[in-house]
């Protein structure tokens, strides 16, 4: 039997999951990608957390795709391993999700980072999408959440060449949020994950699906779905609580309420 490949730590209210596969530099199997989502599912469920951190670790965030696995896979065999909505757990995650990203995070690796909400970077972290030189494209997003954050140019080069880039220069870009000394990566995305927990949960999950409308529709219909929230918000205790709070000159206690 494999060992886990996911080990998720809950402080409440933040949710720490590592991948833990170092010695393949946490190549992602089809194996591995099913336990993630069902971790992150389960997370999903639980009223205890309001905010997740996703990272490889202190080394490797993740390698890509699991290359001996797939060598000598058919289209037929990718098919049938594809089959389902393999990445619906985290596209649909309604929690924030920080990904803690220490040194490379490449191919399917990047692409997972990329599906997080923010990017913490160590100060070694490294990005890319290596995939033309295995013969490939990359097959979770490179080319369409490349383009999306970093402009056209930096898409076509990144993926055409497989070079990779460094933390600053994707801090640059607008995939890192931040870049930190490598030793602090996970604990200050933790940071920022209890800071957003402690808003009103129900004003983030709709701020988080607003933001993501963005990449999928026209700006009317976003502006539109917008505004919808923000009339459903003054519904909730947590907005009267918070301006009520304001006005006290007093701290916020919201209940996600
Ligand atoms: N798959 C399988 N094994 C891997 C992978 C991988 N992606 N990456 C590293 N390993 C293994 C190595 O084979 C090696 O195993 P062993 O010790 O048994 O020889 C071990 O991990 C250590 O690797 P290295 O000795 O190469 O370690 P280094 O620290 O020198 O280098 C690198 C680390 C730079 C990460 C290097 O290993 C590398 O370039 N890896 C491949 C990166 C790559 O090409 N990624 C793209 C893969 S294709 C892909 O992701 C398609 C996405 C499809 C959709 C998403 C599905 C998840």
């Amino acid at each position: 039997m494999q060992p886990p490949f996911v080990a998720v730590e809950i402080d409440a209210p933040v949710a720490t999951v590592t991948l833990s596969r170092p010695e393949a530099r946490n190549a992602l199997s089809p194996g591995g990608i099913a336990e993630l989502m069902g971790a992150l599912g389960a997370l999903d469920e639980d009223d205890r957390v309001r905010a997740v951190v996703l990272t490889g670790g202190p080394k490797v965030f993740a390698a890509g795709a699991d290359i001996a696995e797939m060598v000598t896979r058919t289209p037929a065999d990718q098919l049938a391993i594809e089959r389902g909505p393999r990445w619906q757990p985290l596209l649909r995650f309604t929690k924030p999700l920080i990904a803690a990203v220490n040194g490379y995070a490449l191919g399917g690796g990047c692409e997972l980072a990329m599906m997080c909400d923010m990017i913490i970077a160590g100060d070694g972290a490294r990005f890319g999408q290596p995939e033309v030189n295995l013969g490939i494209l990359p097959g979770a997003g490179g080319t369409q959440r490349w383009p999306r954050t970093a402009g056209k140019y930096v898409a076509m080069e990144a993926n055409l060449t497989g070079d990779l880039v460094d933390a600053e220069r994707a801090y640059q870009l607008g995939i890192a949020n931040r870049v930190v000394p490598a030793a602090e990566t996970v604990a200050t995305a933790q940071e920022l994950a209890r800071r957003i927990a402690a808003k009103p949960p129900i004003a983030v999950r709709l701020i988080k699906e607003a933001v993501n409308a963005a990449y999928e529709t026209t700006l009317t219909a976003g502006l539109a779905g917008e505004r919808r929230s923000f009339h459903l918000l003054f519904a909730t205790d947590d907005q009267t609580e918070g301006m009520r709070a304001f006005l006290d000159k007093r701290p916020p206690h919201f209940k996600g309420m």
